[in-house]
């Protein structure tokens, strides 16, 4: 009997042990959800005064309050969401926990959900965390500027951002890992700023400009940092750019002894040209790059439809982009008509081998020289693949190539 006894209430013990121990558990875990949905009382937590034990007091006092209000908070929201329409409500239970919702037309992945609640494109404008969401935004931009930058031309930049007036979204890639340094000028802080190491401008376009991202913007500007922007005004070149039909363009290059290409050095008697002269032999054709339809890939400028198609030309491993310039005018029709130069509006390039003085110092000798090398293995790496998708393209369809397209780059 004792015996028994003694079992019993030993069996009883961890019974209750349990119970103790599932009640903290789920104590825990609820406040857990609690601070998780409520992050910004966790962070006035921590953000009390660095003496430990007198914050304790002050902490719990504080945090219990707003664990309160947090909880009659979602009590009120969820009442009042049950409250709302029964009808709703009972319809899904009607579905037994299932929903029959197939929308084929959904994008791809969200054909459960009712078309009404897609949200399948996106913008880079910043929201507040307070407030009526409706009222969040005082204008819309609807032209994006990007650059890719280190720290030490912060002063180029900070000229070039000069230039882009309100109706543009600033979009700063950091190569060198410094981001918040930037914040000694005040445009810094409408900026948007994306830090990776040590990577390159179309590395950073192919990540975070998916064109349902940036869908929003009429125009992308994608630009070098080592641009000089004196004689340049962002809202008059779009002006030019609408007026002739470019859907791809750049600023004229102010004539230097580096201008590779007789396509981007400016003109003074014209507002766009679309077409130049090389020498004997460069162009195939008079409406084929570098002759016509061609723009280079320090100072690109996309509408949205042509930088959709430019997106996806990007391809993830190479990233210097080299010899996508050569292929813009598969994205748009007629290309020599919708590719064109600016004149009216141009730049200086000043050719700092900047990404390339990144890190290690005289990176442009040595490991710059191996910089190059790779520029120019991913060009003919592009080539080879743009021509053997081209090459499947059309034996899939049992037909030759058009002559113009056939021809390497
Ligand atoms: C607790 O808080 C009260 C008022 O907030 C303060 O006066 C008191 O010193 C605190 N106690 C401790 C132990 O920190
Ligand atoms: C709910 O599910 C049960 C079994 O899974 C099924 O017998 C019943 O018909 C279902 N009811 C509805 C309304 O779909
Ligand atoms: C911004 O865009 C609006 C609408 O196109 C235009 O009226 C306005 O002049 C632009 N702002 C500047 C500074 O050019
Ligand atoms: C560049 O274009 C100009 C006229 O547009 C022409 O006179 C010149 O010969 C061209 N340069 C080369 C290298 O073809
Ligand atoms: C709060 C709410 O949306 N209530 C709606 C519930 O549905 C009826 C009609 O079925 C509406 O009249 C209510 O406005």
């Amino acid at each position: 009997m004792t015996k028994r006894g003694t079992l019993g209430r030993s069996v009883r013990k961890p019974n209750e042990t349990m119970r103790i121990i599932i009640t903290t558990i789920i104590g825990a875990v609820f406040g857990f959800f609690v601070g998780v949905t409520f992050p910004m009382f966790v962070i006035t937590k921590f953000n009390f005064p660095s003496s430990f034990v007198p914050s304790i007091n002050l902490t719990y006092i504080q945090d219990k309050n707003s664990f309160l209000s947090t909880q009659t908070m979602l009590q009120d929201a969820w009442s009042s969401v049950r409250g709302q329409n029964t009808s709703s409500t009972d319809q899904s239970q009607n579905l037994n926990g299932t929903t029959k919702i197939w929308v084929p037309t959904n994008p791809r992945g969200a054909e459960r959900l009712p078309p009404g609640i897609v949200t399948s494109e996106s913008d880079l404008y910043l929201r507040r965390l307070w407030g009526n969401p409706n009222e969040d935004l005082t204008m819309k931009q609807k032209y994006l500027v990007t650059f890719t930058v280190g720290y030490k031309q912060k002063s180029n930049i900070d000229a070039a951002v000069k230039k882009f007036s309100d109706n543009f979204t600033v979009l700063l890639f950091h190569y060198d890992g410094q981001t918040t340094e930037w914040d000694e000028f005040e445009w810094s802080k409408r900026a948007i700023h994306v830090s990776a190491q040590k990577q390159t401008k179309w590395w950073y376009a192919k990540r975070f400009l998916h064109p349902d991202i940036v869908a929003l913007y009429d125009y992308i500007f994608i630009w070098d940092e080592d641009l000089g922007v004196e004689n340049f005004n962002a809202e008059e070149y779009i002006k030019l750019v609408r007026k002739h039909g470019l859907e791809i363009s750049q600023p004229a290059l102010q004539p230097s002894k580096n201008i590779i290409w007789n396509m981007t050095r400016r003109r003074d008697d014209q507002e766009v040209h679309k077409e130049a002269e090389e020498k004997p032999g460069y162009c195939t054709e008079p409406h084929v790059p570098p002759c016509a339809a061609f723009v280079e890939i320090m100072a690109p400028v996309f509408s949205r439809d042509a930088w959709r198609c430019v997106w996806h030309m990007i391809q993830n491993d190479l990233v210097h982009g080299w010899g996508i310039d050569f292929s813009l005018r598969r994205c748009v029709e007629p290309a020599h008509e919708k590719i064109g130069v600016v004149d009216a509006q141009w730049i200086v390039h000043e050719s700092i081998p900047t990404l390339a003085n990144q890190g290690e110092a005289a990176f442009w000798k040595k490991p710059g020289k191996m910089v190059r090398e790779r520029c120019l293995k991913e060009w003919a790496m592009f080539r080879d693949r743009m021509n053997a998708a081209e090459i499947k393209y059309y034996e899939d369809f049992c037909t030759d190539p058009p002559k113009s397209t056939n021809r390497s780059l």
